[in-house]
């Protein structure tokens, strides 16, 4: 049993070089760092939406963007520190050289216990009322007939579509308080259904802003933050409690 296990979602690194990029990778270091410094047992849930865009194809692999951020998982192993993968709407295909990383990857949603609680783990993405088309979207993507016939594309096409279907999904980034508010009452409908098969935490990615709510049972749900070059937000379990930090 692990003592901690920490949850973070929507770093969106980018295989493009920038200053932002080079902010964000440094604020993930400081955090791979923390976790190691400490020096205590724990488990780590990427909670989709590591890359703005992953689709496994062998010059994706090679762009040392990607490679840096690989690196600090091979870190965190060594150091006994278990990552996990929850997959993002980003995360178009998962394969052997990704999977590598972590010790597990889940494509759906994933129930862990820990402490006798259970803990409802989900991307997010494909939960709202009006998110239908999306639903039958995310199914077509993740066909084994869309990966063999999009794994047949020249490298630069695929990034090139991959990127498009990224950005289209990106109105989730840019919200206001009326959204926000409607986008909150329907993840708390979603959470209640979770409850009510047992889980005592939901938790989820996707939304871009931090969101917790409890209710009169303790029942919790939180969305992540998530993290950019200027803050990098996650969440902890410390065996009794979930804790929301940054760095
Ligand atoms: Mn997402």
């Amino acid at each position: 049993m692990n003592e901690k296990i920490y949850f973070f979602a929507d770093v969106h690194f980018k295989g493009t070089s920038s200053d932002i990029e080079d902010k964000k990778f440094l604020k993930f270091q400081q955090f791979v760092r923390k976790l190691i410094q400490d020096n205590i047992r724990c488990s780590v849930y990427v909670m989709g939406d590591l890359f703005d865009y992953y689709f496994e194809k062998k010059t994706l692999i090679a762009n040392k963007n990607y490679k840096r951020v690989f690196m600090e998982f091979d870190k965190l192993r060594k150091h006994n520190i278990q990552p996990y993968f929850i997959a993002g709407n980003h995360d178009f295909w998962i394969g052997k050289e990704f999977k590598k990383n972590f010790i597990n990857c889940f494509l759906e949603d994933h129930v862990v216990t820990i402490n006798n609680k259970n803990f409802y783990l989900t991307h997010g993405d494909g939960i709202l009322s009006w998110d239908r088309k999306y639903r039958i979207l995310k199914k077509v993507i993740r066909s084994r007939i869309f990966i063999i016939l999009y794994s047949l594309l020249p490298g630069i096409i695929a990034e090139k579509i991959g990127k498009t279907i990224s950005e289209q999904r990106k109105d989730s980034h840019k919200l206001d308080d009326k959204v926000l508010e409607k986008i909150q009452s329907e993840l708390k409908k979603f959470a209640e259904r979770k409850w009510q098969d047992g889980n005592d935490w939901v938790i989820m990615g996707h939304y871009h802003h931090l969101f917790q709510f409890s209710n009169h049972n303790g029942k919790g749900l939180l969305v992540l933050g998530d993290c950019d070059e200027i803050q990098f937000n996650y969440a902890v379990f410390d065996g009794e409690n979930l804790l929301v930090e940054k760095i």
